[in-house]
């Protein structure tokens, strides 16, 4: 990704999925803000994009962070606002992953894994994923879970349009370290 989109992707995450009001936009109960209004609120407030890097951003990158659709944009999953995504229960990957920090382990092993600043626990379908989220803080720990056994238990899983898995947390008994 070129530094320009970079830059418009921390910018669009930060309004989308934490604070709309720091560009004046306010999010519908779905996450959803119309482009135009969007795109306006940044100009007033010095960011000018224009739609052909918006369109670069949603199409081009390596994680679909975000959603266009009907001329409306929202953040595909990371939020700490409330916002009702919609999407529809899924069932999971008999495992999935997650991962973390060796620094974190301790309090994982006796809250579960829980989603701390954000509205869902996030969970990789692969390790390589998981890896790369957990080197975001350090020397990367991959845990797993065992989601079918959740998911039978009657936890409910969803999965984001850009392949992250979401649930509402994990307790201890479901995760397993290395
Ligand atoms: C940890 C990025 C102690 C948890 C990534 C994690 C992902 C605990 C951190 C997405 C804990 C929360 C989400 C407990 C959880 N005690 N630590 N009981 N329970 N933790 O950033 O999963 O680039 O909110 O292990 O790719 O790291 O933003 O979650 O380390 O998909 O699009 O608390 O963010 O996507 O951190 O990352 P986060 P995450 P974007």
């Amino acid at each position: 990704m070129t530094d320009q989109l970079t830059a418009l992707s921390k910018l669009l995450a930060y309004v989308l999925r934490h604070r709309p009001g720091a560009v004046g936009v306010a999010l519908d109960d779905g996450g959803w803000v119309d482009v135009d209004v969007l795109l306006t609120a940044l100009a007033r407030h010095g960011r000018p994009v224009t739609p052909d890097l918006l369109d670069r951003l949603v199409a081009g990158t390596d994680k679909q962070r975000f959603e266009v659709r009907g001329g409306r944009i929202r953040a595909a999953q990371g939020h700490s606002i409330a916002v009702d995504l919609r999407l529809a229960p899924a069932t999971p990957p008999p495992v999935l992953y997650h991962g973390t920090v060796a620094r974190f382990l301790a309090g994982i092993g006796v809250e579960g894994l829980q989603p701390r600043g954000r509205t869902h626990v996030h969970l990789s379908a692969d390790q390589r994923t998981a890896a790369t989220v957990g080197a975001r803080r350090g020397e990367p720990v991959i845990l797993s879970v065992d989601a079918a056994g959740m998911h039978r238990s009657g936890f409910a899983f969803y999965r984001a349009v850009n392949g992250v898995w979401l649930t509402s947390h994990v307790p201890p008994p479901w995760i397993t370290s290395p």
